[in-house]
């Protein structure tokens, strides 16, 4: 069925609207029939402009990403099909925009002659996030309408605008507080003009401050190609050609890097995760109906202490008030400090406005008193890590919450069951794993105990999506899914030292590899302590072969806190956090394995690389077979957005499966090029 047509006193207007549900993606079976529309609106004598809008709450997310994941059809007809019908009409086209405009969509709005939007409406060239550039002419257009600089600086963010900073940019005409439709229709009726300016901008050179300069900047503020900047460095290069080409030959270039890009290791590997975190939520047996049961409307907390401050932040920055319970007046004292701190420098960095950071302060209250928390739809313990510890707590808190009240335990190591037999609701009691800062990492482990309901599982999604975070459900096992990973690795990583590979070169050859600090170091900044009785809960297998680590520990060397764990700190080197090598820990090593009897032998980057990377993948794939974890691509979202695994290599699971083969740039044989590139 064709839209209406709008035949008004001055002209007959075509409006198309994109509704393709649920985001209005441009897959390539719909931009045939968006195609098949706008011709014959072309084609109709009484049609003089062409409005398009978006059904279903936005515009369009762009190009169908699922497309580029498959052998493509031998004429697909894409967004740029589209874009080149409406360049090549003579007739008026504007976008009417509300919602999302993103990617390929637009695209689509560039190449109209105006753009009006509600003041609701987002704008963003998100390719860069799935290893992409704009391929729809976005790279050659954008330039010559805001300029380069301001083109390039919008891409590589990748991050979606608000529409009064679109309008400041020239990205769009006019914000539209009445009827959007009606709007652009008006638009459409008395723009007739800007079909010759369209024409006119293609051909014009670019704005003076559009030169190399620009462009030779920008490849010098973005990651080296190698460790994660292809599509950056891409991108810059086809806007270096909007700089240097006529029009039509830097659209030819900008289609042939596109076309690099989607075949690339990178591209492939972040549009994996793409669709991993979009599949984190969907669990068998935990329906629709379920998931909006629960409302959070209060939290408490319990522990004023570094990770109990981070979570009451995060719940505060989601608007949802936050009861904070210390029975340590000290605590309080400095939970307030550094959560006043937090709110204050998010004011100085422009984030925040000073009364909506006093709101949000407001909006978190400590106290001693245990009875406050009564009134809270979710309670979060983030007491020392100490099993008798928590179990008085949940003990309490049992007592005191309200019925179907959720307790939840920021555990990274107990047992859920243990927590929840405390109690008579074990059905509402689960582990939601918090990582430090808690207000800013943007993982959640969300632990299942035997006895937590669907509703509860259910319950701790919307809480992630509140807190804006990537939840991710794992099964009640000692150190869940990250954690218990990450023991693996760090063991594998001492049995490297043991062998007389010194920490500094382990650590490189990981920072090499894109994690932002290697093993030892990391280890340093979370406490040897820690590592310790962790490790020895683990039993002797864990503890390595000659117990360096637990013979740091006895020499006081405790990690950054102490300055001094398996690299000395020193404060007047990047502010006491800079690793120093220490030789003294090298000897050791060296000692230990001489007694223990271990040969002293060389490693490589690719060797130290393949036995940490191994490590991690094959406890992955243990605890997929023990049902810990659901999906391959849910460790994968686990470790990028918690541990710092490079997300342009996918997670541990997707680049021990396809990273080795194809992890820098574009390997032949993968694939046709996409009919379009
Ligand atoms: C591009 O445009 C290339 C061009 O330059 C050149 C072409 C030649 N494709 O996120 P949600 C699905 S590249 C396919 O949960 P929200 C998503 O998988 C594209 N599917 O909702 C999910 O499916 P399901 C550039 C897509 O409200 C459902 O929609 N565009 C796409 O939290 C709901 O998604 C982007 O990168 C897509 N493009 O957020 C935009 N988008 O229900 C990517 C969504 O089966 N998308 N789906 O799990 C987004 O940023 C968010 O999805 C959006 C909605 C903000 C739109």
């Amino acid at each position: 069925m064709l839209p209406p047509l709008d035949r008004a006193a001055d002209g007959a207007i075509r409006l198309i609207t994109l509704d393709n549900p649920p985001v209005n993606a441009l897959s390539f079976a719909y931009c045939a029939k968006l195609l098949e529309e706008l011709e014959q609106a072309h084609a109709d004598g009484g049609v003089e402009a062409v409005v398009f809008a978006g059904a279903n709450g936005l515009f369009s997310a762009g190009a169908d990403v699922n497309d580029f994941n498959q052998e493509l059809p031998e004429h697909a007809t894409t967004i740029r099909d589209v874009i080149a019908a409406v360049e090549a009409s003579v007739k008026v086209h504007v976008a009417a925009i509300d919602g999302n405009a993103l990617g390929g969509a637009l695209e689509l709005a560039l190449v109209c002659d105006y753009r009006v939007a509600t003041a609701a409406a987002k704008f963003g060239l998100p390719e860069i996030r799935l290893g992409l550039l704009p391929g729809a002419g976005g790279t050659q257009r954008l330039p010559r309408l805001i300029g380069a600089r301001a083109a390039l600086e919008f891409m590589l963010k990748g991050s979606a605008i608000s529409a009064q900073r679109a309008l400041a940019l020239g990205l769009i005409d006019e914000i539209v507080d009445a009827d959007l439709v009606a709007r652009a229709k008006d638009r459409a009726r008395g723009a007739k003009r800007r079909v010759s300016e369209r024409q006119a901008i293609i051909a014009a050179d670019l704005p003076p401050q559009a030169g190399p300069f620009v462009v030779a900047q920008a490849h010098k503020a973005v990651p080296p190609e190698e460790n994660g900047g292809l599509a950056a460095h891409t991108l810059i290069d086809a806007v270096q050609a909007a700089v240097e080409l006529p029009f039509a030959f830097g659209i030819a270039r900008e289609s042939r890097l596109f076309g690099e890009l989607v075949r690339s290791g990178p591209s492939q590997a972040l549009r994996h995760l793409f669709f991993a975190e979009r599949e984190l939520a969907k669990i068998d047996g935990i329906d629709g109906a379920a998931r909006d049961d629960t409302e959070i409307e209060s939290a408490g907390v319990v522990g004023a202490g570094t990770m109990g401050s981070g979570i009451a932040i995060a719940f505060a920055q989601a608007g949802i008030p936050v009861v904070v319970v210390d029975g340590s007046d000290e605590a309080v004292d400095k939970a307030r400090q550094t959560v006043m701190g937090m709110f204050m420098y998010q004011v100085q960095k422009g984030r925040l406005t000073r009364e909506e950071a006093w709101k949000r302060g407001r909006s978190i209250r400590f106290t001693g008193d245990w009875a406050e928390l009564g009134a809270a739809d979710v309670v979060v313990e983030a007491v020392f890590e100490n099993l008798e510890v928590k179990r008085e707590v949940f003990r309490k808190l049992d007592a005191i919450a309200k019925p179907g009240a959720i307790l939840a335990s920021n555990t990274s190591t107990l047992d859920i069951d243990a927590l929840a037999a405390e109690t008579k609701r074990p059905e509402r009691v689960l582990g939601l794993h918090f990582f430090v800062p808690a207000n800013v990492m943007p993982l959640l482990e969300i632990v299942r105990g035997r006895e937590t309901s669907p509703r509860t599982i259910a319950a701790a999604f919307k809480i992630g999506k509140l807190l804006g975070k990537k939840a991710v459900l794992s099964g009640n096992a000692f150190g869940f899914i990250g954690n218990r990973m990450i023991f693996d690795y760090v063991r594998e990583a001492n049995a490297l030292a043991e062998e007389g590979v010194a920490p500094v070169r382990i650590d490189a050859a990981m920072k090499a590899f894109g994690f932002p600090m290697g093993p030892f170091a990391m280890t340093d900044l979370s406490g040897l302590d820690i590592a310790l009785a962790v490790q020895k809960a683990r039993g002797a297998e864990a503890l390595g072969r000659t117990g360096v680590l637990e013979r740091l520990v006895q020499m006081g060397r405790l990690g950054q806190k102490s300055m001094a764990g398996y690299f000395k700190y020193d404060k007047a080197v990047g502010k006491g956090r800079e690793p120093i090598v220490d030789p003294q820990v090298e000897e050791l090593y060296a000692q230990a394995a001489r007694t223990a009897g271990i040969a002293p032998r060389a490693a490589g980057d690719d060797e130290i690389r393949t036995r940490l990377l191994d490590a991690l993948a094959e406890r992955g794939r243990k605890l997929l077979d023990e049902g810990v974890a659901l999906r391959p691509g849910d460790i994968d979202v686990v470790y990028v957005y918690g541990y710092g695994f490079p997300p342009h290599r996918g997670g541990p699971m997707w680049y021990a499966e396809h990273g080795r083969v194809s992890s820098s740039a574009a390997s032949e044989g993968e694939g046709r090029l996409p009919a379009h590139a």
